[in-house]
């Protein structure tokens, strides 16, 4: 029976995990942190807050003391450190607070480890921005990196520390180099969810009588492509790994990649809102419109990056031949969902996030 401490836990991978391990036969204990905020910030743990082998510490990454009491008191088997600033725009603004969170903090937890508990399985939430998207190539562990944002360096960075800890003495770290995994808990900022939100939205005006002009979703670069996967097929691909007889660095990925553009024609095509976006016009200029002419996204420079990852595409053959994962959504069923999602919350009966 097994203890797991997860940094992250109210975020969307963080709180798919703990359901994951909580279900499992073999977790006695999951123990969250939370970092303190001046509003409620635990919605998307509604549904296992009251589960009696869930315990939320109160703490943040940058509290190198805190880390280390917390390995002292606790046995503790599994460390998921999903904790981040996670958001690559906002990065680009506030590097040495993402450096703090997603390098520091890193550091001080492995430092907690290896003081406190060696034995402990360490999971390190990498990514595939630590790639830079700069080729169309497939993308495995062994593609060189060379990452375009503060948050990929920060997290390369992290990378090979985990990397380094395991090599300089022997600690059981692995990195999950994750493509991009979106569901309805997905961040509001994040591209998908703000496309998905901005369907429903004009969903509702549509259904009220679609009184003066519609909202318009006002987007970046609509051509960058991203292999997009289902956060719930990920966590499980996070747990497999520290499974393993000896530690490694995995991509969880789907082998397909799609445009920007194609998540608004999918999530706007979907049945619930039943709009065939029809564009014109190119660059800052370019719009998307309905078949009265009426304008429903619009492009705001203001979400382009200072430099932009093009392209993401996974190659996940060592998950699949080493863990035997596979993820499980299609892309049409993540888009699906997430709108259905969007649908309930709008209309006051899905969960809050
Ligand atoms: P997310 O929804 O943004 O969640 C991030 C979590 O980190 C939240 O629980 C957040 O707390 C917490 N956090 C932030 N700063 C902290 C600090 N200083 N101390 C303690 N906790 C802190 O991110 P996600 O999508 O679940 O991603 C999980 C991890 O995987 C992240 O490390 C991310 O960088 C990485 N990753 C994500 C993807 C993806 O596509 N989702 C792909 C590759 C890698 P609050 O709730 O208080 O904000
Ligand atoms: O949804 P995004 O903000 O995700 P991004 O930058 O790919 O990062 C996510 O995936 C990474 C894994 O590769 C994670 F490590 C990271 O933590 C995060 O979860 O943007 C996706 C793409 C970008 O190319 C962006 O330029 O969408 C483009 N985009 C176009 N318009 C926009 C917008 N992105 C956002 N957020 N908002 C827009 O209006």
């Amino acid at each position: 029976m097994k203890t797991a401490l997860i940094t992250g836990v109210t975020g969307q991978d963080g709180s798919y995990l703990a359901e994951n391990l909580l279900k499992k036969q073999n977790y006695k204990h999951v123990i969250g942190l939370v970092r303190r905020r001046s509003a409620d910030g635990v919605n998307r743990l509604e549904q296992i807050q009251t589960h009696p082998a869930l315990t939320i510490m109160q703490g943040e990454l940058e509290d190198a003391g805190l880390l280390a009491r917390l390995f002292s008191v606790y046995r503790i088997d599994e460390c998921y450190n999903l904790a981040a600033q996670s958001f690559v725009r906002y990065s680009f603004d506030n590097p040495v607070a993402t450096a703090m969170t997603n390098y520091i903090g890193v550091i001080n937890l492995l430092e907690a480890i290896r003081h406190h508990s060696p034995n402990t399985r360490y999971y390190q939430a990498s990514t595939s921005e630590m790639f830079g998207g700069l080729t169309e190539e497939y993308l495995s562990e062994n593609h060189s990196f060379h990452p375009r944002s503060p948050y990929g360096t920060s997290k390369l960075a992290a990378y090979w520390h985990a990397v380094n800890m395991r090599e300089a003495y022997g600690l059981f770290t692995c990195n999950g180099i994750l493509f991009n995994h979106e569901s309805p808990r997905r961040g509001s900022e994040f591209v998908t969810q703000k496309i998905a939100a901005a369907a429903v939205r004009f969903r509702a005006w549509k259904n009220s009588g679609g009184m003066g002009e519609p909202p318009v979703l006002r987007l970046g670069n609509l051509e960058a492509r991203r292999d997009w996967g289902h956060a719930q097929d990920y966590v499980e691909g996070m747990r497999l790994m520290l499974q393993e007889e000896e530690p490694g660095d995995y991509v969880l990925a789907t082998g397909q990649a799609h445009s920007v553009r194609d998540f608004v024609e999918l999530s706007f095509a979907h049945p619930e809102v039943g709009v065939k976006i029809r564009w014109k016009g190119e660059g800052l200029n370019e719009v998307g419109s309905d078949a009265d002419g009426r304008v429903l996204v619009a492009i705001d420079p203001v979400h382009y990056r200072p430099s932009e990852v093009h392209v993401l595409l996974g190659d996940w053959k060592k998950a699949r031949e080493c863990l035997g994962w596979k993820p499980q959504f299609s892309f049409e069923d993540m888009v699906d969902q997430m709108i259905r999602a969007q649908v309930a919350r709008r209309e006051g009966h899905g969960p809050t996030a």
